[in-house]
């Protein structure tokens, strides 16, 4: 499903950035914005202003306080901005109490990079990993609001009302993830047995990694002629393309261009993108690119080398490489 689709044929896409940040976060809040504006706009939103509300502790109901919402509410009515993307992954709670307060459609970080992900998609294992992730998603909101509705219907062996149809949707889901579940496991499959005769070929599996937009597919058709389509835009690669590349000392090597990294990569795509990210896992070197003329560039690095040992190749040979060295100021 397309963007567009997703989002109806609406022209209006003036959002708003909502944060909260807590004590000690008032310094990097900045940066974090800048990230989710990114996000917002590769998914197409014309950002038009942040706020951000200083806490003590995070509103558990509506993520921000509730005068403060109310007031966001307002100025996006007047300024007729019809979006609001919140910087984190909100609750099913805090999801419902901020859409009774407002009549802007209500987003979050993890949302906005699902659908960029449903949009960059283009092979069947990508589109299954990334259906399943937006189930997954789904599925917890949907679990918030089951419970909500079984104690509106008063206790132990009454019914809410719509509760059966939230667990007809439930359990749709459910079939549905299980069907793209065995259908990826096939693919899974096909993938391990490329893997098994790229190595049977004697070649060092090299895989390019890094954070999102570091330019590392870029580099990949400077160096093995690939023609990946790449951009300035954040996620522009989910399925990994492996290139062989024969150097000058004799040596043969396959490269592997990879997903990006992001900082709090929501929980449900790095589950979904298990058997893509073994490429990584199961590489012989990793060339981990960094954006050196992004101010967070040191961040980033550490991000992906936390994640990188999460997934267990935190002891692969590693070699750094500072990109984009000709746009530092
Ligand atoms: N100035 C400069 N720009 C670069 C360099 N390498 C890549 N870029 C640009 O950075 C942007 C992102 O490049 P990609 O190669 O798509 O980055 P990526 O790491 O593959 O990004 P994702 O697949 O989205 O994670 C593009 O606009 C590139 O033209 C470089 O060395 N210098
Ligand atoms: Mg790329």
């Amino acid at each position: 499903m397309s963007l567009k689709s997703f989002y109806g044929n609406e022209d209006n896409r003036r959002a708003y950035l909502v944060a909260a940040a807590l004590p000690g976060e008032e310094d990097s809040i900045d940066s974090s914005l800048d990230e989710l504006e990114d996000l917002a706009n590769t998914c197409g939103f014309d950002v038009v202003a942040r706020t951000t509300q200083n806490v003590k502790s995070i509103s558990g109901s509506s993520y921000i306080g509730s005068g403060k919402l109310a007031e966001i509410s307002e100025m996006a009515e007047n300024a007729d901005v019809d979006h609001l993307i919140f910087n984190a992954e909100l609750s099913a709670a805090q999801f419902r109490n901020i859409a009774k307060e407002t009549s802007a459609a209500v987003h979050d970080r993890t949302g906005v990079i699902l659908e960029i992900f449903s949009d960059h998609a283009r092979t069947d294992e990508g589109k299954i990993q990334v259906e399943l992730a937006r189930l997954r998603y789904r599925l917890t909101r949907l679990a918030g609001k089951g419970t909500e509705l079984s104690r509106l219907g008063g206790g132990i062996g009454t019914r809410g009302p719509g509760e059966t149809k939230l667990e007809q949707d439930r359990r749709a889901i459910q079939r549905r993830m299980g069907q793209l579940k065995k259908e990826l496991d096939q693919l899974e499959l096909r993938r391990k047995h490329q893997r098994s005769s790229r190595q049977r070929k004697d070649a060092l599996v090299a895989a390019v990694v890094g954070y999102t937009n570091a330019g590392k597919s870029t580099l990949m058709n400077k160096l093995c002629g690939t023609d990946i389509p790449a951009e300035n835009r954040l996620f522009m690669t989910l399925d990994p393309t492996a290139r062989k590349l024969e150097l000058r000392d004799g040596i043969s090597y396959v490269l592997i261009d990879t997903v990006g990294f992001i900082r709090e990569m929501p929980k449900h795509l790095k589950q979904a993108f298990k058997a893509t990210l073994e490429e990584v896992v199961e590489a012989d070197l990793i060339l981990h690119l960094t954006d050196v003329s992004d101010k967070e560039a040191a961040m980033h690095r550490q991000v992906v080398d936390e994640q990188l040992s999460e997934l267990g190749a935190g002891a692969t040979d590693t070699f750094y490489i500072a990109n984009k060295i000709d746009n530092k100021s």
